[in-house]
């Protein structure tokens, strides 16, 4: 069950949370796989991870060049790896720095969770609900094609929607602190995603996004 260390169980601190999740269910009715594995941490473990990213990461303001301008996002986004690798979107080139202990630990619990290897990983800071993410694909041409991308988020519980390219079709989901959700196949070519703002949410929320950069 998720990452729940044999001595929580025993304890019986533990909820076992994902119990009726199913993990195989693709959350997409065509066109790409969208797996929510439900919180693979428990409370205690979030949190502590939480607290650890928001301290430990090298946060900075978000740039992106749109129709010609060069703009500041209030989000914050970190960029880390086991290369320098540069990574280019909305026109901004940012080079990884050399993974923290934290984020090599939870990279080697999703591995082993989900079966894929990753070798990358951009990270959010979402400091309340004001701040979001408009419609996207991660399919830049750094990006492995059709590789998985394994989604951490601890903090505010957020909700995430997909709309289909061609149909409109939309998903929507709820990703709770703790929880993990791996899109892949297709998804990015046939998919976009968002993530909705919310007055109601004061609380921050990072997220973490596993990837594979292929140059
Ligand atoms: O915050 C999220 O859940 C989504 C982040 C995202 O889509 C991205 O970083 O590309
Ligand atoms: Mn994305």
């Amino acid at each position: 069950m998720g990452f729940a260390t044999e001595q929580s169980i025993k304890n019986g601190r533990m909820k076992l949370f994902d119990d009726t999740i199913d993990k195989t269910k693709n959350w997409l009715p065509q066109d790409g796989t969208v797996n929510y594995y439900g919180k693979v941490f428990n409370q205690k473990e979030a949190d502590h991870y939480l607290e650890k990213l928001l301290n430990n990461i090298e946060w900075r303001n978000d740039e992106a060049i749109i129709f010609g301008k060069k703009i500041v996002t209030k989000r914050k986004v970190a960029w880390y790896g086991e290369k320098p690798f540069e990574y280019t979107y909305s026109k901004v080139t940012r080079r990884a720095l050399w993974w923290t202990a934290e984020l090599l630990e939870l990279k080697n619990s999703i591995e082993k969770e989900t079966g894929e290897t990753f070798n990358s990983c951009l990270l959010n800071l979402y400091h309340n609900g004001n701040e979001g993410m408009a419609w996207h694909s991660d399919e830049e041409i750094d990006l492995k094609k059709n590789g998985a991308i394994a989604s951490l988020t601890f903090g505010a519980e957020r909700k995430f929607l997909l709309k289909h390219k061609q149909t409109n079709e939309k998903v929507d989901m709820i990703l709770e602190h703790g929880s993990l959700l791996v899109m892949k196949d297709r998804t990015q070519t046939f998919w976009l995603h968002r993530l909705p703002t919310s007055k109601r949410i004061i609380q921050p929320r990072v997220n973490l996004t596993f990837r594979t950069i292929v140059r």
